[in-house]
């Protein structure tokens, strides 16, 4: 199925069921042969391959086209220079640790150690110690933490590094979701002072609800992770949190940890104070990642395809010209050549499709496919009254508007569907929440694919116990987060699953 094969692939898919319709469509590009409704893992694979992701000959790991990274490329964009007015510095660490650096922090690695990828030889003889590949980097870089900081003028220490890492899961892979490979940035930070560390976990939280809610259009909830879900080497650990309604599954969007002085005490990342005493540092780490992207592709695709919000979209507005056969064919030519010029003189992000070899209607599926957010049609009657007429991909509308007024107009337009996708979204999300009071409640709701909110004790054996109460083939029900906007909670409130005092509302659910 994968890479060189994949042509071959195409003209063999008659396959045993042999629906024709099926492979018509597949030859030409054009439609998906699933709904969003009804076989949502098929669905969102059909999404990705256009023209987002590749398979891969490697299980878990996917080829990042263009369409994809360029999205990936405009969000760090936008973090990097927000972390840059925060003062963190970008840097490298490699790829490679040694096995000795990474099991340092024993209890960091325990639960995770099956999931690292190891080198073993170079060409055929073995390595005389094998070298791990970095899942994550606290392990690289904080010997060299408690090397550079010595004194107090040399905090904080703020560090990103923008990186792949690889982590070898066996749950099965998804696409952006779940991958063996992934991109992200890692932020890695220390402090003379918890507060300050405090202060930045919830600064870069908010960058990374940045992210989702103005670029990616999809909300968030902020919030606190759980004892038994936070990261076992830190102190808290606070995300945001999504939740994807078709599948009733929530999805950890990125995470801002405060890593209290867990790993100073064991890097001896120490430095003499203004005291002239030896004190230690406090650290947070956070990070972001491909994620992101499958996040969106599910929040907003719909039967035709992906759609993209204007932000993110690598071409947010597409011109396509409908000559007639008598019309004046050049003419139209070049008003979507002029057209295309002006709205990216507006700062627009414009192309043209004058491709000789497909019909309009042809195009027009293949860009709602590919998620364009506006498309511009011109055709003779457009050049006779000086006007283009806009179909939005995010819900049909169609609109003449004179070329006069071109880049305010369409500027106004993209930011109206940026919105409007924002708006939806949430519409579709609020509609899943349920406030639940006890365990029957909670069962029927966790069955209805329900984004679970309820009054919890705040312990960790009640959530364990939770977990496997509810293990079964979709997973077990777990904490997601507990918002930090909290609902009001009544004295007297018990907990849904142990009937003790209720500490405060959290959201429950499966997840990704
Ligand atoms: C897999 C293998 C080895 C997650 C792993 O979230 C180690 C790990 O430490 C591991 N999977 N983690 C937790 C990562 C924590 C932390 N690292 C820096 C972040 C933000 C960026």
């Amino acid at each position: 199925m994968a890479g060189p094969s994949g042509k071959k692939d195409k003209a063999e898919k008659a396959g045993p069921s042999g629906k024709k319709k099926k492979e018509v469509k597949k030859e030409t590009g054009l439609g998906l042969s699933v709904k969003k409704d009804e076989n949502f893992g098929e669905w969102y694979s059909e999404v990705c391959k256009h023209e987002m992701i590749e398979y891969y000959d490697i299980s878990g790991c996917y080829i990042l086209r263009p369409w994809s990274m360029a999205i990936w490329e405009i969000m760090q964009s936008f973090f990097d220079a927000e972390i840059k007015k925060m003062k963190v510095k970008n840097c490298y660490f490699p790829l490679f640790v040694s096995p000795g650096v990474l099991e340092k922090e024993k209890d960091h690695i325990e639960g995770f150690a099956p999931e690292v990828a190891w080198v073993t030889k170079s060409g055929k003889s073995d390595l005389e110690v094998p070298i791990a590949i970095r899942p994550t980097s606290e392990t690289v870089m904080y010997p060299y933490f408690s090397k550079w900081i010595r004194g107090h003028r040399d905090l904080p220490l703020k560090l990103n590094q923008w990186c792949n890492v690889v982590r070898w899961e066996f749950s099965n892979p998804t696409p952006f979701i779940r991958s063996r490979e992934f991109l992200w940035q890692e932020g890695h930070t220390a402090f003379a002072t918890k507060e300050e560390a405090d202060e930045e976990v919830l600064q870069i939280l908010e960058l990374y609800r940045r992210i989702y809610e103005e670029y990616l259009a999809v909300p968030v909830v902020k919030g606190m992770k759980s004892e038994n879900e936070k990261f076992a080497g830190g102190l808290y650990t606070t995300s945001v949190e999504a939740f994807i309604p078709n599948t009733g599954r929530g999805v950890q969007g990125a995470t801002s940890h405060c890593l209290g002085q867990n790993f100073a005490k064991m890097f001896e990342i120490n430095y003499e104070n203004e005291k002239g005493e030896t004190a230690m540092v406090w650290q947070n780490s956070w990070a972001y990642s491909t994620r992101t992207i499958g996040v969106m592709i599910m929040t907003h695709g719909d039967d035709k395809g992906l759609i993209l919000p204007p932000k993110v979209a690598s071409v947010q507005v597409v011109v396509i010209p409908v000559p007639y056969k008598d019309a004046n064919t050049q003419g139209i030519f070049d008003a979507c050549t002029a057209t295309v010029s002006t709205l990216c003189e507006a700062g627009i992000r414009a192309e043209e499709d004058l491709r000789d070899n497909y019909s309009p209607g042809w195009k027009y599926s293949n860009w709602e496919m590919k998620g364009v957010p506006l498309r511009i049609e011109i055709g003779p009657r457009d050049l006779e009254n000086d006007q283009v007429r806009t179909v939005r991909r995010d819900n049909g509308v169609k609109e003449d508007i004179p070329r006069g007024s071109l880049g305010k107009h369409v500027q106004e337009l993209l930011e109206k569907i940026q919105q409007n996708m924002y708006e939806v979204a949430k519409q579709k999300r609020e509609a899943c929440v349920e406030e639940i009071k006890t365990w029957d409640e909670f069962i029927e709701a966790l069955n209805k694919k329900k984004l679970i909110l309820a009054p919890w004790c705040d312990e960790e054996e009640v959530e364990r116990d939770v977990k496997a109460r509810t293990k079964g083939e979709t997973g077990a029900a777990k904490t997601l987060c507990s918002p930090f906007e909290q609902p009001e909670l009544p004295e007297g409130t018990l907990c849904f699953a142990s009937g003790k005092p209720a500490k405060k509302w959290t959201y429950w659910g499966r997840s990704y």
